[in-house]
């Protein structure tokens, strides 16, 4: 039995929520507040979410839970079979967490009002790279969905959530997201502002 402590407001938890619903597994959630973790969870993880437990089992962070899932519960799978392929894949995925995540975190804590432009640069900048990596088939790495897409849907929509827009000049990025947000996965596990 799989349990996934998060907080609907994450976006590292939305990765693994969406990794779980790709592979439709089924798991009990555990939906932690924004201030208050629960005891166990302070002793997994010092509070921090995601964390999943397979059994007795606990694996704390998004990178480490999603390749635990996909060594553990291998299809459909969300990585390609070759080496190279799963370096591309965690290239993307390390990437996302350097480059992207930070003014996504600026932009949320500021709000639209106050998302200067500087903010939005950034973001601009760091996703110009997946604007070029996407092929005109929609496709990031050539899989329907990976984890780099994971990682790249959970970034965006924490900065939709916050007013923030994909900008026009991304028209890739504009076909790749409506593909994705047609997605069973992305449908179903949503994330919401902080309460
Ligand atoms: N590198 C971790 C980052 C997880 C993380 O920063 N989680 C945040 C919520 S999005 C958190 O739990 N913050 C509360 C805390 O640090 O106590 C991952 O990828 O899972």
């Amino acid at each position: 039995v799989l349990t996934l402590y998060y907080r609907p407001s994450c976006p590292c938890s939305l990765r693994v929520r969406l990794v779980l619903a790709e592979k439709l597994l089924p798991f009990s959630r555990r939906v932690v507040g924004e201030e208050d973790s629960p005891p166990e969870l302070v002793e997994l993880s010092g509070g921090k979410v995601p964390v999943i437990m397979d059994g007795s089992f606990a694996v704390s962070d998004s990178t480490v839970i999603s390749e635990y899932l996909e060594d553990a519960f291998a299809r459909p799978a969300l990585r390609p079979p070759d080496a190279r392929g799963r370096a591309v894949i965690r290239s993307a995925m390390k990437r996302i967490d350097t480059e992207l995540m930070g003014p996504v975190e600026e932009f949320t804590e500021k709000g639209r009002d106050h998302g200067e432009q500087a903010i939005t640069a950034k973001m601009h900048d760091a996703l110009s790279v997946w604007e070029h990596t996407h092929r005109d088939n929609g496709l990031l790495f050539g899989m329907e969905f990976s984890l780099a897409d994971a990682w790249l849907i959970a970034a965006l929509e924490k900065a939709l959530l916050a007013g923030w827009e994909l900008p026009a000049d991304f028209p890739r990025l504009h076909r790749w997201h409506a593909r994705m947000r047609e997605r069973a996965s992305v449908r179903t596990e949503r994330l919401m502002p902080p309460a």
